[in-house]
């Protein structure tokens, strides 16, 4: 590889950071049960040290994003032990995640809900969740809504519409300057009829009626499995309303598989676009990049590693696409050039660049070799096993 080249890749690693969920780490499963792994983290801090050991290893992942229920379940009234947590394993507060779905009282929605107190309810927590951001320093507040419907003519679509709105509104009054609102889609899951904000124009009528600091989220995972999410992508960004990503992968469906394990063509057409965009306007686009995935048959932690290696591989492949030469071949309809450009790129082996950059930041060449021979895994498996093994009888 070329000189140039190998300084295309190390100026994208330089500005590539990737936010880790801290749920990533937590025993999960599907509706059909769960495979408790003996290493699995069940308290924050635990979950806090093995992001801090995906950070140590690449380097890249200076924030986990916090589920305010799961995580923080003193909410504001506790950020010290947050605080701590962030400060002892290295990493700090990422978006957070305020939970709309999981009470009994959201069984007909949060924002959606026809019953008043409920929707305030739902309202107040998210001003909580956004005070818990500001205490904490967290930019990104982000917002996913389980609501909808599961049987026609049960719900009032255009209400709801409207409820959501004034709700989204409202939030966003709460929001310091520098904060921000994301508004994730879902098309379906858990509502199998209609959600309430099923796609990206929906979330993009959202977030503009809600105030300037409201962005669209795009979780790789929430669309039908013929949908160009590139295209999207470039939508978005032509109209300043990227807000970040959720990246996962799947092959039918909310799947939550490692990031480009079935489709990574995809993700690096979604790079592309987000660099093409960089080129041609000559600033870096503001644009969270956030993992969502939740691992049930892998390791944990190797699962996170992969995913962020891969994730580099695919961002630093995207930067060798030539903005000019492609523009040209655009220009001229050169199509099988235009093509190519994309394809070579893709193609090319970036892994021995990202090696050097990775030895030039003192980090190890190989986070997931490094991570075997670390004895954390070992020494975590033995810390927590009895731990995980009581959960095991208590799931039934
Ligand atoms: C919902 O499927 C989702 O993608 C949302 O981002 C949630 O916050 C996350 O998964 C964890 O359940
Ligand atoms: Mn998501």
């Amino acid at each position: 590889m070329g000189v140039r080249q190998s300084e295309k890749i190390f100026d994208a690693l330089e500005s590539f950071r990737i936010e880790l969920p801290s749920w990533g780490f937590a025993n999960t499963g599907t509706r059909f049960g769960k495979f408790i792994q003996p290493a699995a983290a069940t308290t924050t801090e635990e979950k806090f040290s093995d992001a801090g050991q995906v950070h140590l290893l690449t380097g890249v992942c200076p924030t986990v994003a916090l589920h305010v229920l799961w995580d923080c379940p003193d909410g504001v009234r506790n950020t010290a032990d947050i605080k701590k947590f962030a400060d002892r394993y290295g990493v700090l507060p990422g978006s957070i995640n305020p939970n709309l779905f999981q009470d009994q009282e959201y069984k007909f929605g949060s924002f959606g809900n026809p019953d008043l107190a409920i929707r305030q309810r739902a309202l107040q927590h998210t001003k909580d969740s956004i005070e818990l951001a500001r205490r904490l320093h967290s930019r990104d507040v982000s917002m996913w809504f389980a609501d909808g419907s599961n049987y026609p003519g049960t719900a009032n679509i255009r209400q709801r519409k409207q409820w959501f709105t004034e709700a989204l509104k409202e939030s966003h009054q709460a929001l310091s300057p520098g904060q921000r609102l994301l508004v994730e889609y879902k098309p379906f899951e858990p509502a199998f009829y209609h959600t309430d904000i099923a796609d990206w124009g929906m979330s993009l009528l959202l977030s503009r009626a809600a105030g300037p600091q409201a962005r669209v989220l795009v979780d790789t995972g929430h669309h039908y499995a013929a949908q160009n999410i590139e295209q999207i992508v470039a939508w978005l960004l032509s109209e300043d309303m990227l807000g970040g990503f959720h990246f996962n992968d799947r092959r039918y469906a909310d799947d939550d598989l490692t990031i480009g394990s079935i489709d990574p063509y995809q993700v690096f057409r979604i790079f592309h676009e987000i660099r093409h965009f960089e080129w041609e306007t000559g600033k870096q686009a503001d644009i969270a990049y956030m993992v969502d995935q939740s691992h049930n048959l892998k390791g944990k932690i190797e699962a996170m590693i992969q995913t962020v290696t891969v994730a580099q591989e695919l961002f630093s492949k995207a930067a060798l696409v030539d903005g000019r030469e492609l523009a040209t071949a655009q220009k001229d309809c050169d199509l099988v050039r235009a093509e190519s450009l994309l394809q070579d790129a893709f193609a090319t082996d970036v892994r021995p660049v990202i090696q050097e950059w990775r030895g030039s930041k003192g980090l190890p060449k190989n986070p997931m070799e490094a991570f075997r021979q670390s004895g954390y895994l070992e020494r975590i498996t033995k810390d927590r096993a009895a731990r995980n093994s009581r959960n095991i009888s208590s799931y039934a």
